[in-house]
């Protein structure tokens, strides 16, 4: 049996790299052996909720990229066995294994939208990731708008996550990004059109990866990339992703979303179990009348916490 690390998915068809000697191989996945067993605490056990969790033996497990794997041959064809038990696992973008993920917003076609960045930032945190924000297409509005969108994202630089300002089509801020890729597994997500795949050309020409105008009409994408690949860079690899146009919350419990809300370890609020929504006297809420806790960010919290707790109702 060989090691194997997968790049590539499309149609049930995986593409692994060797890890032994570094030679691309096609490989598919037989059905009946991507049944492993898992502890408890595992991570592809995560989903399972409480009650079942004590049983759960085996699951069904699919590779995906990112995934190491053994694998082997048989007649012609090269068979993976066994999926090895993941550092993480991300739905979306579906990769496993992950040291960054880089979070792309455009500054417009299509508009930055501060609502989408904080679901974002909830969902990675949950993954344990905390995402490096890329800003692209500044080269598409004033100087002033640029600035007034980055005086909003300070507050974002000043609770902990890093902020990149890049014009992919003139490789501008280029030269500072290039370093985050060192010897690290990165992944570009980000809803569709906002210039992933541009991005990655910008970096590696050679690659000629297919990018398209947004639709003027809708002022969204057109889902260009159509497949996740992992592509080799500066010791380490970048994927590429499907853009998304909608994003859900789906495994998080209203009580767990404050977790994801990293500022509000900073804040004081003097009651336990806060929720931090409309309590009299609730530090944040203070906070938010003091100019320290970004107004916007707040009613997304609470927005989300309302979305969680109806979409509980439904079931
Ligand atoms: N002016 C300008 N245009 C950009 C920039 N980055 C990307 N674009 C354009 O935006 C459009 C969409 O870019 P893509 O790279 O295809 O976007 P994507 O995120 O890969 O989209 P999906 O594959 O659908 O998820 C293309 O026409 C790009 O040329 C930028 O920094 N400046
Ligand atoms: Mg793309
Ligand atoms: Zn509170």
């Amino acid at each position: 049996m060989k090691k194997g690390f997968i790049t590539r998915l499309i149609a049930g068809q995986y593409q692994l790299k060797d890890i032994e000697s570094g030679i691309i191989i096609e490989a598919k996945a037989r059905g009946k052996l991507r049944f492993v067993r898992v502890d408890k605490d595992d991570t592809f056990n995560k989903n399972i909720g409480e009650r079942t969790k004590k049983e759960q033996k085996t699951i069904q497990i699919s590779p995906k990229v990112g995934d190491f794997v053994y694998f082997e041959k048989q007649e012609d064809q090269y068979f993976i066995t066994e999926v090895l038990p993941r550092i993480n696992d991300l739905k979306r973008p579906d990769v496993a294994n992950v040291d960054q993920v880089l979070l792309l917003f455009s500054v417009i076609r299509p508009d930055f939208s501060f609502t989408l960045l904080d679901k974002f930032l909830v969902i990675l945190g949950q993954e344990n990731l905390k995402p490096v924000l890329v800003v692209s297409k500044i080269d598409l509005v004033s100087e002033e708008f640029l600035k007034d969108l980055q005086n909003k994202l300070k507050y974002y630089e000043n609770i902990g996550y890093d902020v990149y300002y890049i014009n992919s089509k003139q490789r501008i801020g280029f030269d500072v990004l290039t370093h985050i890729f060192k010897d690290k597994t990165s992944v570009l997500a980000g809803q569709t059109g906002v210039g992933k795949s541009t991005l990655l050309n910008a970096l590696m020409p050679e690659l000629n990866l297919k990018t398209q105008e947004i639709s003027d009409a809708l002022n969204r994408g057109k889902h260009t990339t159509r497949h996740s690949e992992l592509y080799p860079f500066n010791e380490g690899y970048i994927c590429d992703t499907p853009g998304f146009s909608k994003i859900d919350f789906n495994t998080i419990r209203e009580s767990e979303l404050k977790d994801y809300f990293i500022e509000f370890q900073e804040i004081e609020c003097k009651f336990r179990d806060c929720k931090h929504i409309n309590e009299l006297g609730c530090g944040v809420l203070e906070a938010i009348k003091d100019d320290e806790m970004m107004k916007s960010r707040h009613e997304n919290y609470v927005s989300f916490y309302n979305e969680i707790a109806n979409r509980k109702k439904i079931y």
